[in-house]
């Protein structure tokens, strides 16, 4: 059996993802729960790494002194490593703070910029100390909702510039750009992975600049996830990824993995799996949450249900009958290669 067809995969979510039900509406359906549980559910359901966000590490960051970040970090290593889980990536969260209220690298005032790469580079310390050399961007409030308020040209050149006070800051660190279109900001400056991929080449080292897909961002900009796993992939750039679902152009649902687009699923799967993700380390996050209405005893199901959903469906990669796929293909019979893949995935 070919090498590809023997290779496993390894899984990851963020502390995030174990949410209490609050939406902008209306307050939790669920009680807090403590980071100590959250690593033993994480163990409990089969995962292999966390990600985290920088405050997630460390709370109330802001607060701290470097070294109180330093022991808490620490701290944290120390339970993840007794844990046998590691830390897949550390994203800074630029969004909560006041400062950050018009944006992070791209706000009109030059104190909140500094702010802003002050607390990337304290992020680097932290994932320093949990063991990961990948900083992830989710570039939240880099946008606007009235657009004549920012000038886009410097919006991506003070991004760069950010990105290359990260770069030079730590020598080993790598960045993965999260592009979003939409959703907190009207529009975004780096809506897609092409955005992505461009912004890398402003920067002073564009080896050590990537992507990371979330599938639901994807839809919200009206691409094909799998479109963008196979363009990333081409550029060798894509270093992580949040699989979910979305159901259509409305605020980000972070669905179970496959719950809407079943279809889609599978070929987000199979193009994973025919660009080698995951040989280089790179592990499949969920960035996904519980519905609100989810009880406290259903409260991970949704990331093992996005697991078992993956694992299947990379089952159904593997099975795909890609000889008369290519027979179909030469054929032009594009009609019943559309019904072979529909009777594949019903299980006929
Ligand atoms: C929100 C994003 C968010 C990020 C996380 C890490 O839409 O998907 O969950 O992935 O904050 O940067
Ligand atoms: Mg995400």
């Amino acid at each position: 059996m070919p090498e590809k067809k023997e290779r496993t995969y390894r899984f990851c979510f963020g502390p995030w993802n174990l949410s209490e039900g609050q939406d902008p509406y209306g307050p939790p359906t669920r009680p807090p729960q403590s980071f100590d549980w959250k690593l033993e559910k994480l163990k409990e359901i089969g995962f292999d790494a966390m990600m985290f966000h920088d405050d997630d590490v460390v709370p109330d960051i802001d607060q701290k002194s470097d070294k109180e970040l330093l022991e808490e970090a620490k701290e944290v290593k120390k339970k993840l490593s007794d844990a046998g889980v590691a830390a897949e990536m550390v994203a800074p969260r630029l969004w909560f703070s006041p400062r950050t209220i018009d944006g992070a690298f791209t706000n009109n005032d030059p104190k909140c910029r500094r702010y802003a790469i002050e607390r990337c580079l304290r992020c680097i310390d932290i994932a320093r100390t949990l063991g990961t050399d990948l900083i992830v961007l989710w570039l939240a409030r880099e946008g606007t909702y009235i657009r004549e308020s920012k000038d886009g040209r410097k919006a991506v050149e003070r991004i760069a510039d950010a990105i290359d006070k990260m770069l030079a800051y730590d020598k080993k660190i790598r960045v993965a750009i999260e592009p979003k279109p939409n959703e907190p900001m009207d529009q975004a400056y780096v809506p897609t992975i092409g955005h992505a991929l461009a912004l890398a080449h402003l920067t002073r080292d564009p080896k050590r600049v990537g992507c990371l897909i979330e599938s639901a961002h994807a839809i919200l900009a009206g691409l094909d996830p799998a479109d963008e796993i196979d363009f990333a992939c081409a550029f060798g750039k894509l270093w992580s990824i949040h699989l979910n679902d979305q159901n259509g152009l409305k605020f980000d649902q972070d669905k179970p993995f496959g719950s809407v687009n079943l279809r889609s699923a599978f070929n987000q799967v199979r193009a994973l799996e025919r660009n080698g993700y995951g040989r280089k380390g790179e592990y499949v996050a969920f960035d996904v949450h519980p519905y609100r209405t989810t009880k406290v005893e259903h409260w991970t199901l949704h990331l093992e249900n996005s697991r078992k959903t993956f694992l299947r469906l990379l089952e159904k990669a593997r099975t795909f009958d890609e000889e008369t796929a290519k027979k179909l293909i030469a054929d032009r019979n594009y009609a019943e290669l559309d019904q072979m893949t529909l009777d594949h995935l019903l299980g006929d």
